[in-house]
This record gives structure tokens, sequence and C-alpha cells, in this order.
């Protein structure tokens, strides 16, 4: 039987805030670079923090709510990207469900 990603149905409902970053590497040579955050579950929804010009330790304080199908196989994507023509990713981590409170 087929059955596609698309099929999942909603377990959760997971809050996810967004605060900081520190000490991030700077990566322009004039000025210094331009921070946020990109995060998923599933990468066709990914939703982004704003971008924060020229500060390495950026305080987002952004709230998302992302909704988890499988809290077996699924986890938390974070991503702290630099804002330039070219999409760079400068880290990036990923959380268990069984880490995280699920609402
Ligand atoms: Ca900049």
């Amino acid at each position: 039987m087929f059955c596609s990603e698309l099929d999942l149905k909603p377990q959760g409902k997971l809050t996810v805030t967004v605060v900081k970053a520190s000490s991030l590497k700077n990566k322009e040579m004039i000025g210094k670079s331009d921070p946020y955050v990109v995060l998923h579950i599933r990468p066709i929804f990914k939703v982004k923090t704003k971008v924060i010009d020229n500060n390495l330790n950026p305080v987002w304080n952004e709230t998302f709510e992302l909704i988890a199908e499988d809290k077996e196989t699924q986890a938390l994507i974070l991503e702290v990207s630099y804002s330039t023509s070219v999409s760079t990713v400068v880290g990036h981590s990923m959380h268990a469900f069984e880490n995280l409170y699920c609402a």
C-alpha cells in the first residue's frame, strides 16, 4: 500500500521560542554578519525569524508553532543562517522529541 508523507496526521503542536544566539562567527569583511534562524520539523514547512543586522549575539525572542506528526521519527531542526546573497548555514541543531516538552 502506498502511503505518502502527506498522509501523516498531526500528533501534537510544538511551541518553539527562538531566544538568542551568542558568539557567532563573523563572515563579513565589512561590518558584521546578519543572522537569522530557520526552523522546521518537516522541510516543506519551514519558518524563520527576522534577520538581525550586524549582530553576532542576536536576540530574536520569536515564537513559532510547529506541527509534529510522528514523535518517534521526527525532530526539530534549527539552523542559524546569515543573510547574504549566497545562503550559508553556519550552524544547526536537531532535537529529538523525547528531550522536548510537547504540548
Ligand atoms: Ca551585515
